[in-house]
């Protein structure tokens, strides 16, 4: 007895209050979720993150303690709503803003491939979605801001810093000038603006020096929305590119948007990426969404989590903490569709797929389409979200001629992949295959012959290297295929862009006439967060 009730003192003294825990563990929403954007309704938060290529886009996530969050969905879910069939690697939907207003949630983006800007709402966000409202004005990053004069703004990067623009969200249409309103602190790549109103000032924060190691968190004030800003004398308020974050796993932090919880205590969520070791610079998961505590004194300027830095173990306060049930490592493909944590790279054909062909089975049929070309393959991938893990699924594919091939691939962009496939060699005998595709170095860098038919994949990964298995049959040992192949060579720094590593599934044809289809029974995930 005297023990619990030293413990709850402790717990007391610590937390100062009862509902308040310790402890948190960053990034919040692991693998590719960059460019975040939080709004709150009460008890709830949501957030939402930009999805390029991908198809659906800007996934919604939900979160009743900003440190467990589910996704729930995706804002773009139609092909009216989101042409991307054409879009490059990395183009598509750059960042979005979510916001909450007179009861209708707004999401804003931009459209690289096709549209510029635009905005959606919806009473639920989880949807359905509007359509796109296109917003004639020009640039990437946009926000929303409405005044207390009820005029809405549009707030979005100029170029040489951030500028403000009247608009009629009822049209889409520009209702006056825009003002540069300021300039930042002269770092480069001035973008993703936010206004928060807060102590009769207006807060306009952004990120500068680009997405990458040079990123950071700067703010301003004004008494009035068009200005002039005071910077604040502390900026940046959030980097890793400074003697405290050099050594640091986390790199690039920046990106960031803010949101008061009920309890009045502020956060910030933002991007930065996981190196795959503390000093390498390289990363797989492109840019995960991250969460920092922020000590906003009444009249003062914001202060992220102490010294402006953050760490995989955040060792504060937290809200109370409302867990999300486990979501199951294994996917069994029985629903009629794919859960939302799938992907289709770009808008997918949709004859190519089946759930309910056979049932507890996921059908890929091979397309003439490959992952190697701007187009519309045959695949679908989830997020490598740990730069150690497990992958593992068991599939049925009978090749209709030698230039077909399904099974897994490891997709950073279309030059930069690793396809674990099973398909048949020039003498028509089934094989497994391991090919890397590099940019102009492709090659095959094993090859092993298999019984045909049902063959089991397994890639493990650690952070220098993936390493490729196969199985014959449902129930073989697995035997090693080729040696490991180097993750540096799907990082971000060496294939660029915007995303992550995908664990993809995926059939092809080649450019030949296809129908051979792929029946994939299970998929198993096992990411490794030790
Ligand atoms: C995003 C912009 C950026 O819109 O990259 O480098 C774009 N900075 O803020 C895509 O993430």
């Amino acid at each position: 007895m005297k023990r619990q009730l030293l413990t709850l003192i402790c717990a007391v003294f610590m937390c100062g209050s009862l509902d308040a825990q310790q402890g948190y563990r960053n990034p919040i929403i692991p693998g590719f979720n960059p460019d975040p954007s939080v709004c709150r309704v009460g008890d709830d938060f949501y957030l939402v993150t930009s999805s390029f290529e991908y198809f659906p886009g800007l996934p919604i996530y939900h979160s009743r303690d900003l440190v467990n969050w589910r996704q729930i969905g995706h804002c773009l879910t139609r092909d009216s709503q989101l042409p991307v069939q054409n879009a490059a690697s990395s183009g598509g939907l750059f960042a979005p803003s979510i916001r909450y207003h007179d009861g209708i949630f707004y999401v804003v983006c931009t459209n690289m491939s096709g549209g510029g800007n635009f905005f959606c709402t919806a009473t639920d966000p989880a949807g359905p979605w509007s359509d796109p409202v296109r917003v004639q004005v020009g640039g990437i990053d946009p926000d929303i801001f409405w005044d207390d004069d009820g005029q809405t703004y549009f707030v979005n990067p100029s170029g040489r810093g951030i500028r403000i623009t009247p608009v009629d969200l009822a049209t889409g249409r520009a209702t006056g000038p825009a003002r540069q309103v300021w300039d930042g602190t002269g770092g480069r790549w001035p973008e993703a603006p936010h206004i928060y109103k807060k102590d009769g000032f207006y807060y306009l924060m952004m990120a500068e020096g680009g997405t990458e190691y040079a990123h950071c968190e700067t703010i301003a004030r004004s008494r009035d929305l068009m200005g002039p800003y005071d910077s604040c004398p502390m900026n940046p308020i959030l980097t890793h590119c400074n003697y405290v974050g050099q050594s640091n796993l986390i790199q690039g932090a920046g990106h960031a948007d803010m949101v008061q919880a009920p309890d009045g205590s502020w956060w910030m969520v933002f991007l930065a990426y996981r190196t795959t070791s503390p000093g390498s610079y390289h990363h797989l998961l492109g840019r995960e969404t991250y969460l920092a505590p922020v000590d906003w004194p009444e009249g003062g300027w914001p202060q992220v989590n102490g010294n402006g830095t953050v760490s995989v173990d955040m060792n504060v306060p937290t809200l109370p903490l409302h867990p999300w049930p486990a979501v199951s490592a294994v996917d069994e493909f029985e629903g009629e569709a794919p859960g939302v944590e799938w992907q289709w790279l770009r808008n997918p054909l949709r004859e190519n797929y089946s759930f309910t062909e056979r049932r507890g089975s996921l059908r890929i049929s091979a397309s003439p389409a490959t992952l190697d070309a701007i187009g519309q393959p045959s695949f679908l991938g989830r997020r490598q979200t740990e730069n150690s893990f497990s992958a593992e699924t068991l599939m049925s594919f009978t090749p209709a001629s030698a230039s077909e091939q399904a099974g897994m691939t490891l997709y950073q962009n279309n030059n930069h992949h690793y396809d674990l496939t099973a398909g048949r060699n020039e003498a028509g005998d089934p094989v497994v295959r391991l090919r890397v595709k590099l940019g102009m170095i492709d090659y095959i860098a094993a090859e092993h012959p298999y019984r045909g038919g049902d063959v089991r994949f397994r890639i493990e990964g650690t952070p220098r290297a993936y390493n490729f298995f196969f199985a014959d049959g449902t129930r073989g040992e697995f035997t090693r295929l080729g040696e490991g192949l180097d993750t540096r060579y799907l990082s971000t720094e060496t294939a660029g862009g915007f995303t992550g590593v995908m664990i993809g599934l995926w059939a092809t044809s080649n450019g030949a006439p296809a129908s051979g289809k792929a029946y994939f029974e299970r998929f198993e995930y096992r990411p490794d967060t030790e």
